[in-house]
C-alpha cells in the first residue's frame, strides 16, 4: 500500500512538472520575448555584430520563432551558453529553445530531456591544422595533441575515429570556447577538431592569419545540427519544427523576403496556405495565420538566411552542399504545410 501511494506521489509530481513545462507557447506569448540559447560567440551561426546585435544562421531560428509567435523577429533574448551549459539551461527552463550548432543524437533526444525540432545545418566533424605542421591527411596525425571543447560530441567522435584508424593522440579538452581557440592559436595543441562549420568560422573569425591554416579533407562523422526544445511540450515543439519547415518551404516555392507581399496574390494553393491567405495552419498551432508570412518577411527563407550568414554573402563562404534543397541534390526538404 505504502509503495502504491509512493508511486502515485511520484506520478503526480511528474505530471505537475510536465504541466509546468508544457505551456512554453503560453509563457512566451505572455512574456513577449523568446529566450533562445546560443553560443558564446561563433561567427556565422550565433555571434553579436559590431552593434551588439546577435546574428547568424542559428540566431535566425530564434528570430523566426519570435516572428511566428510574437509577430516581431526582434522579440528574442539571446542567452549565451558554452557547450557544457546548454542542456542544463534547456532543462531548467532558463531558455525556451536551444538554437546553437547542436548535433541531434539519440542520447540527447532521449536521456537528456531534450527533443530535436529538426535540422538547420547538415555538418560533419573535421580537423583544422596550421599549414606549418606539414600534414595533408588526418591519418598522419599520429602522436598529435588535439584541442576540443568540453561537453561536445566531438570528444567521443574523435576517440572512436582514432581507435578505428589506429591513430594515437593527446586530447586537450577545454571548457570555454575562447580559451580552446587561444590554446590552438598559441600552438598548445597541433589540431582543432569540431564540426566543419565551426572550423570554417574559427579559421576566418578567430585566427589572425587564416591563410596559415587549413582544414584537412577527412570528415569523420555526421553532425546534423538543429534546434532543441524540452520534452513533453508538443505544442512548442510544433512551433519550432514548423518554423524550420516554413523557411525551407518558402525557398522551395520561390517565396522570399523581397517578393512575399507580391506572393500574397499568388494562385498557387501551397503559397496561399504558407502565407495564411488560405487560413488554417496558424489556428492549428495557436498562432496568427500570418505566422509564416512574418518569418519570411522579417527573416527570409532558408536560402536567404544561409547565404547571408554563412554562404556567399558572408566571410565564411560555405557552399550549400548537403544543405541545398533536395531538388538541387541536397537534404533540405520541407514537410508540406497543408
Ligand atoms: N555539434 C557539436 C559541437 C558543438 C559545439 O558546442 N561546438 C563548439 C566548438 S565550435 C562551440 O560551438 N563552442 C561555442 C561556445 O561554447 O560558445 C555538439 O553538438 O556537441
Amino acid at each position: 500500500m505504502r509503495k502504491f501511494k509512493y508511486a502515485l506521489g511520484v506520478m503526480a509530481m511528474f505530471a505537475a512538472v510536465q504541466a509546468a513545462q508544457a505551456a512554453t507557447l503560453d509563457v512566451v506569448k505572455k512574456r513577449g520575448v523568446v529566450h533562445c540559447g546560443v553560443t558564446t560567440g561563433f561567427a556565422g551561426f550565433s555571434a553579436p555584430d559590431s552593434k551588439g546585435e546577435w546574428r547568424g544562421l542559428d540566431v535566425d531560428v530564434c528570430r523566426a520563432v519570435a516572428a511566428a509567435v510574437l509577430g516581431d523577429a526582434s522579440k528574442f533574448k539571446a542567452v549565451p551558453l558554452n557547450s557544457q551549459q546548454r542542456f542544463t539551461a534547456l532543462q531548467s527552463g532558463e531558455i525556451d529553445l536551444l538554437a546553437r550548432n547542436t548535433t541531434v543524437t539519440q542520447q540527447r533526444d532521449t536521456a537528456l530531456g531534450a527533443i530535436s525540432a529538426g535540422v538547420n545545418f547538415y555538418d560533419g566533424q573535421g580537423f583544422l591544422v596550421p599549414k606549418s605542421l606539414g600534414v595533408k591527411s588526418a591519418k598522419e596525425l599520429n602522436g598529435a595533441s588535439v584541442c576540443m571543447q568540453t561537453g561536445t560530441s566531438n570528444e567521443n567522435t574523435m576517440a572512436d575515429w582514432a581507435r578505428a584508424n589506429k591513430v594515437t593522440y593527446k586530447p586537450v579538452v577545454i571548457e570555454q570556447f575562447n580559451e580552446v581557440v587561444n590554446a590552438f592559436a598559441a600552438g598548445r595543441c597541433d589540431v582543432f577538431t569540431t564540426d566543419a562549420s565551426g572550423l570554417a568560422s574559427i579559421r576566418i573569425s578567430k585566427l589572425s592569419n587564416p591563410d596559415d591554416y587549413q582544414v584537412l579533407p577527412e570528415i569523420i562523422s555526421k553532425e546534423p545540427l538543429g534546434p532543441f526544445v524540452r520534452q513533453g511540450d508538443d505544442a512548442w515543439l510544433n512551433v519550432v519544427k514548423w518554423t524550420l519547415h516554413a523557411m525551407v518551404g518558402a525557398e522551395e516555392l520561390g517565396v522570399n523576403s523581397g517578393n512575399v507581399d507580391e506572393q500574397l496574390k499568388s494562385d498557387n494553393p501551397n503559397i496561399k496556405r504558407l502565407l495564411g491567405v488560405t487560413e488554417g495552419s496558424g489556428k492549428n498551432m495557436g498562432l496568427d495565420e500570418k505566422w509564416a508570412y512574418a518569418i519570411i518577411k522579417q527573416v527570409g527563407n532558408y536560402g536567404e538566411s544561409f547565404e547571408r550568414n554563412v554562404g556567399q554573402g558572408s566571410p565564411l563562404k560555405i557552399q550549400r552542399g548537403l544543405n541545398a534543397l533536395w531538388t538541387d541534390g541536397g537534404l533540405m526538404y520541407a514537410l508540406p504545410i497543408r
